[in-house]
């Protein structure tokens, strides 16, 4: 949605800015241009964050209103069994080592039969890569969910679980996604973009996809139809020029495809890892993160404050920094739990509403394709509903 331009407040915003660095910045945003990557590092550079914040609040309402996009979902991670040995995962076990699960296709299922009594609209899951699993464990996975409740969307496997399940297929990608499809994918999620830079792949994550391999997975899963949500991991050991960098690779792609439907700064989590000496980002670092992502991606339409990640707090202020989701209920989260994360594994749908009144905004439920399926009485008649699930 793009709301009217209001004189007023662009003339403030400028004269906010004035005789600073972020005044030819600001003058693009109210044209509406795209930035440079040599603005992204003014903006990471700026000492105003205060004022980097008013840009992108800015570009968010033009964008987004005033709403704050939610919605009632759950994660199922089926294995944490993973070869890649990524030096930021607290995730990950081997064959054998505490803790180390895999659930069959059943399991996974029972775990959305748990939740029937909840108006779950949507399941978030992601793994390990292990290559014992098959091809028909994969579809017989996305089967299992479907039977279980068959009006939920899977959002389902990160390009590197995509490419992992390519392989074992030993089908054409194009096939294989048609393929599962058939078995009930309905939307892919964002993770395993890491930072795209090749250096940091080979200081931290070198078993993996490369950077450019994520990207032109993203691109093949684009093509068939499905939209998928890209990430960014900050506050390792990148440098500001590789974050510019790779914002710029994910908007390249998206000019080109249009199948990112959000994009969603995932602040680097230390402990139980390989990474753990390094500090992780502050919440000023986070604000930030979200900030210039809403500035730089002027082609991606939702820049989302992951809750889990970020605390409830600074979600909420995230929400006049750039960001108009904060995901969703959640209900069973391992990876950043593992990783030392101390918000709870879930919250109720009321509670994801109050937040986002109490940031100031007006709360949509939405489903995985940002369909409307519920509405605060702030919004009502403003936005397209399909009713109320709850
Ligand atoms: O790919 C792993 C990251 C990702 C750590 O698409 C870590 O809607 C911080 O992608 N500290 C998985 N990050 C999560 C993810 C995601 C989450 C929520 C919503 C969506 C979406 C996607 O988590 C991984 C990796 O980049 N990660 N370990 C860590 N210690």
């Amino acid at each position: 949605m793009t709301t009217r331009s209001d004189p007023t407040k662009e003339a403030r915003l400028l004269k906010r800015v004035e005789g600073s660095d972020l005044h030819s910045i600001a003058q693009k945003v109210i044209a509406g241009e795209r930035l440079s990557c040599e603005d992204g590092l003014t903006l990471y550079r700026s000492d105003d964050l205060h004022a980097v914040g008013k840009l992108a609040n800015y570009v968010r309402e033009r964008m987004n209103g005033d709403y704050a996009y939610f919605n009632v979902n759950q994660h199922v991670n089926y294995t944490n069994l993973c070869n890649k040995f990524c030096s930021f995962c607290s995730f990950d076990r081997q064959p054998g080592q505490k803790g180390a699960y895999t659930y069959s296709p059943e399991e996974a299922a029972a775990k959305i039969t748990e939740q029937l009594g909840e108006p779950v609209t949507e399941v978030h899951v992601v793994g390990g890569v292990w290559p014992k699993l098959g091809y028909d464990y994969y579809l017989d996975l996305l089967r299992a969910i479907k039977a279980a409740r068959p009006s939920i969307h899977i959002k389902a496997f990160t390009m590197v679980e995509i490419d992992q399940i390519q392989k074992v297929a030993k089908k054409p990608l194009p096939k294989v996604l048609k393929e599962l499809r058939e078995a009930g994918l309905g939307s892919c999620p964002g993770g395993g973009a890491e930072i795209f830079a090749e250096r940091v792949h080979a200081a931290g994550y070198s078993q993996k996809m490369s950077g450019q391999r994520w990207l032109d997975t993203a691109r093949v899963v684009h093509e068939s139809g499905l939209r998928s949500n890209c990430t960014m991991l900050h506050g390792h050991m990148e440098t500001i020029e590789e974050r510019v960098d790779h914002l710029d690779r994910l908007r390249l792609l998206q000019d080109e495809t249009g199948g990112f439907q959000a994009y969603i700064p995932l602040s680097f989590h230390p402990p139980g890892n390989e990474w753990s000496h390094l500090p992780g980002p502050t919440s000023l670092d986070e604000l930030r993160e979200i900030a210039v992502a809403r500035l730089m991606l002027d082609n991606i339409q939702h820049i989302k404050a992951y809750w889990i990640l970020l605390e409830i707090p600074i979600a909420q202020l995230a929400l006049a920094f750039g960001a108009d989701d904060v995901d969703g209920t959640v209900v069973e989260e391992k990876i950043y739990h593992d990783a030392g994360a101390q918000t709870p594994q879930r919250v109720q749908r009321d509670e994801l509403i109050d937040w986002i009144r109490g940031a100031g905004r007006t709360p949509v439920e939405r489903d995985t394709l940002y369909e409307v399926l519920w509405t605060g009485e702030e919004a009502q008649g403003e936005l397209a509903s399909s009713g109320s699930p709850a």
